[in-house]
């Protein structure tokens, strides 16, 4: 049963995995056997990329690419057959939120937040595809969200890009599985990292945040915040062998949020 979960001889790349949950889900991918391939916006950050491997053990092959911008994508996946081999693995997991009330939103903001989660996932997607078909063998997993099902106050287009990323998920399951191709979501809770950072800081009176307090208190079965490390044995599965007949479907890493209405006053 172990083999199954082996992911040795396998390359993965991972989007935007400098830090955070990418990087957990990164280091999960590179301890099953994986080779990790990820990128980042920029060299500063690309390099600190490779620092954070490095403080792991992890030999990581990292690139400069911008996933919203079509050309530089393929550049990217070319540069990684070139260097590492075919991508067997893909996990779109770069990602950006603005939180901002609809009303007060601009379109172009918008659009921003629906260009990374949701037309990059696909442009990368589509790039790794072609070798995916000819090798009939394949994994794709988009990171989805609780805002692929839910709504809230100022994430309109977060939820709505999420929502999307969640139906794209179903989508290239559907068109593709006959290629032995899975892919598959993953929808983290609440997690712990910079961009939920904002959600955790000390009130000035010391006191925590009135929204940390709601998804400790309130939301969360498990009472606590989920850890970017408790997102990499979900992803070593929907990687591996072991997944091979699951396909379409998102696996909710929330500590039970889904399945809760919520404390009882
Ligand atoms: P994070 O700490 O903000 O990290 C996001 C990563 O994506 C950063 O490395 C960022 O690079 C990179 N990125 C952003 N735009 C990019 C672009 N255009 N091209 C390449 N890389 C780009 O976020 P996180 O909390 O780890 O979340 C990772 C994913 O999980 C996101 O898709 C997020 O929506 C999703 N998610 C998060 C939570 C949570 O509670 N944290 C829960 C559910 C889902 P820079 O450092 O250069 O900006
Ligand atoms: C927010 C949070 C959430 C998390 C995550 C929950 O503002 O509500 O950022 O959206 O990032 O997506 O699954």
């Amino acid at each position: 049963m172990a083999q199954n979960f082996d992911l040795t001889g396998k390359v993965a790349l991972v989007t935007g995995a400098t830090y955070g949950i990418g990087f957990a889900i990164a280091k999960g991918l590179a301890e099953a056997g994986a080779t990790i391939v990820f990128n980042d916006i920029k060299q500063e950050f690309v390099d600190k990329g490779y620092a954070n491997y490095e403080a792991a053990g992890i030999k990581a092959y990292g690139y400069v690419c911008d996933v919203t911008d079509e050309d530089a994508v393929a550049e990217l996946i070319a540069k990684i057959e070139n260097d590492v081999g075919t991508v067997d693995i893909l996990v779109n997991n770069a990602g950006i939120i603005k939180r901002i009330p609809m009303h007060e939103m601009k379109a172009s903001e918008f659009r921003q937040v629906i260009d990374v989660d949701l037309n990059a996932p696909f442009i990368m997607a589509k790039a790794v595809l072609p070798a995916m078909m000819a090798k009939r063998s394949g994994k794709i997993i988009n990171i989805c969200s609780m805002m692929s099902e839910f709504g809230r106050e100022t994430v309109s287009a977060y939820a709505s890009a999420k929502g999307g990323l969640k139906m794209l998920t179903r989508n290239i399951a559907s068109e593709y599985g006959s290629y032995n191709i899975q892919c598959n979501g993953i929808g983290p809770g609440y997690i712990a990292t910079p961009q939920t950072a904002p959600l955790r800081e000390r009130q000035p009176d010391g006191s925590k945040h009135p929204f940390d307090s709601f998804i400790t208190d309130s939301k969360t079965p498990a009472g606590r915040w989920g850890d970017p490390e408790d997102l990499a044995g979900p992803a070593v599965f929907l990687a591996s062998d072991a997944s091979n007949f699951v396909n379409g479907q998102i696996l909710y890493v929330d500590g039970g949020i889904q399945a809760y209405f919520g404390k009882q006053p």
